[in-house]
């Protein structure tokens, strides 16, 4: 058996979060394991739809997402959490609401240029054009892991390449 923790996932839009959890839930679902992807964007159509994007709204949707976080590692799984989670302070309060060991934090790395040249939903486009103040990047700060268990340069490695390396962390971490 396995005894739960959480990925958890930090990095702007379009960094590759989403897609890096996506494929990583694949991977350990066949390999047995019971996972939940916790995504920003999902959490935002219901437990958090009454949040913004302001400083005080995100500390909020990260306290809440690491509260669903513990119940399901509590639960036993693993949890892979894509929000953007831009504050280092709240990462750190996220960090301290599990054992040591449980929890791992993954910085999902590529420069702000990379991100708005994908730009998958418009919204740095958007954001540009002072149609979405506040976006981070742009105008709303993102502050980088200083000394996160993963770093995965997604700029530079495949995909097949960032989740390889999510997979032994975790394998390191003693998560299956
Ligand atoms: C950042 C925004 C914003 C603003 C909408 N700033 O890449 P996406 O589109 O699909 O996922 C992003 C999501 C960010 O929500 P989080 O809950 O992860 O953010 S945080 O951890 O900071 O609370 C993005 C979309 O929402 N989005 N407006 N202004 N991202």
């Amino acid at each position: 058996g396995h005894r739960g923790g959480v990925v958890y996932m930090t990095g702007l839009s379009g960094a590759g979060k989403s897609t890096l959890a996506a494929s990583a839930e694949r991977l350990l679902h066949d390999l047995g394991l019971h996972t939940s992807v916790i995504d920003g964007d999902d959490l935002r159509g219901g437990l958090c739809s009454d949040l913004g994007f302001s400083d005080a709204d995100r500390i909020e949707n990260m306290r809440r997402a690491t509260e669903v976080a513990r119940l399901l590692v509590d639960a036993g799984l693993v949890v892979l959490s894509a929000m953007i989670s831009p504050f280092r302070g709240e990462r750190e309060a996220a960090r301290r609401r599990f054992p040591a060991g449980d929890f791992l934090e993954v910085f999902v790395d590529a420069p702000l240029a990379v991100c708005e040249a994908r730009d998958p939903k418009g919204l740095y486009a958007r954001a540009r054009r002072g149609d979405l103040p506040g976006f981070t990047g742009i105008d709303s700060r993102y502050e980088p892991p200083s000394r996160p268990e993963l770093r995965i340069d997604t700029a530079r490695q495949t995909v097949d390449e960032g989740l390889s390396a999510l997979l032994a962390a975790m394998h390191r971490a003693g998560f299956f």
